[in-house]
């Protein structure tokens, strides 16, 4: 009753199809069975009770992962949860005009962030606190443009980490040309003097949703990306939702099945399960920089939260569906495997937590205390090269703004 074919196929006799107006109870009640299931081709290392799933295929690509590695994913999603937390709290006490957050997508966005290399180039949309985060962008940086105060203003080539993208979808085009131009540029499938793939390929990876793969955009990134063996991931962080559409209203099939029909492999991965976003990310990167790129990976995970702080989750979703998944917790599941299997003590566990509370302390602080940017600071990074065009609007603009400033002296 809860393969992915089934959100779309209501049992016989339960009514019109899902995307009718009003679902039937029946058809509300099979769909969110449904959302708990990854379906049986989902590629799972870690159970959500910690238990290792070896695998044939992606267990040499986390050949490398020891008691320390596991360790710092552990820390690095207990940082970014504990952040994005704060950045909520700050949401509501005024601190910030709206918060997009991630609760329940830590593990697809740092194992997936964990697998890129220094010279590869992630294209994020609004929600990729945890990506920004492997990439080295400071979360205060973050927190600047849900206050409004500032654009993405981090050196996005310094940290192959390009500027949030609102514009749902459009962030795949960009990706899909940046990809096309590292492939024109001899940065894919070279080797090294001793025969073995250069380590100096590049790859890029974009970050969409699921409500994004109706886009327009998405297509046409899809197709170029297919024609022209673009290096780029295509991660869709499948969270079931696209604010109050479920999934089973934007596809008849699951969304990493897609893929075949522009002509590249799509894989479907337990977006909970840190360690498998690591090893199918690193697989799908790998291929991307061999030449043999596109890759769509399709995440499957959920958003425990509300899609922003301006929306009610209550108002379209029951809370069965948002109490099955927390036990299949990104964070939990890891904790449960170190303990379980490695004997970490609860020591570990206590100075992962004062760090975190460390860092949301410092975030508060940034926050509370952030100055407004001044205001040319707008015309800033538009173009590479200087614009007589909007050296003419600056100007035009702060003697603007000087005018208040004479007219209140007065
Ligand atoms: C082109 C465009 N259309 C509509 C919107 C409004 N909008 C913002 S988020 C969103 C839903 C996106 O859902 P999904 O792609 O699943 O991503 P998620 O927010 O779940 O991570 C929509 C429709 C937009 N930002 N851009
Ligand atoms: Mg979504």
């Amino acid at each position: 009753m809860s393969s992915p074919e089934q959100w779309t196929r209501p049992e016989p006799g339960a009514g019109p199809a899902a995307t009718a107006a009003e679902p039937t109870p029946e058809q509300v009640k099979a769909g969110l069975r449904a959302t708990t299931e990854g379906g049986p081709e989902l590629t799972q290392l870690l159970t959500p009770e910690g238990e290792r799933v070896p695998s044939e295929q992606f267990d040499p690509y986390v050949a490398d992962v020891d008691i320390d590695v596991l360790c710092g994913l552990y820390r690095d999603m207990v940082l970014v949860r504990r952040g994005d937390r704060e950045a909520n709290h700050m949401q509501r006490q005024g601190q910030l005009g709206i918060w997009v957050p991630l609760l329940g997508q830590e593990a697809a966005q740092i194992g997936s962030g964990r697998a890129l290399k220094p010279g590869d180039m992630a294209f994020p949309s609004y929600r990729e606190h945890g990506v920004a985060f492997t990439r080295g962008v400071d979360f205060k940086e973050l927190l600047g443009i849900f206050r409004c105060t500032d654009q993405s203003g981090w050196d996005f080539q310094r940290h192959g980490f390009h500027p949030y993208t609102i514009v749902i979808g459009n962030q795949v085009l960009n990706a899909t040309g940046y990809a096309m131009g590292q492939k024109f540029e001899g940065k894919v499938g070279n080797t090294d003097g001793d025969g073995r793939p250069s380590s100096t390929d590049e790859a890029t990876i974009v970050y969409f949703g699921d409500g994004a793969t109706s886009q327009g955009d998405v297509h046409e990134g899809f197709v170029w990306a297919a024609v022209y063996d673009a290096p780029v991931v295509f991660f869709c962080q499948n969270n079931q939702w696209a604010i109050s559409e479920p999934t089973e209203r934007q596809s008849r099939l699951p969304l990493y099945q897609r893929a075949r029909g522009y002509g590249f492999p799509g894989i479907r991965v337990d977006g909970n399960d840190v360690l498998g976003c690591l090893a199918v990310t690193r697989w799908a990167l790998e291929e991307c920089r061999h030449g043999n790129g596109p890759v769509l990976i399709e995440a499957f995970t959920y958003r425990m939260d509300a899609h922003t702080t301006t929306d009610d989750p209550t108002r379209y979703r029951l809370s069965d569906e948002l109490e099955e998944w927390k036990l299949k917790d990104p964070i939990e599941r890891v904790r449960a495997h170190l303990t379980r299997r490695h004997g970490i003590e609860q020591d570990f566990f206590d100075q992962v937590q004062a760090d975190a509370d460390a860092f949301a302390a410092e975030l508060r602080d940034f926050c509370f205390n952030m100055p407004d940017p001044p205001p040319e600071r707008i015309f800033s990074n538009v173009y590479a090269e200087p614009s007589p065009v909007l050296d003419a609007q600056r100007e035009e603009y702060l003697a603007y703004l000087g005018g208040f400033v004479e007219a209140g002296e007065r």
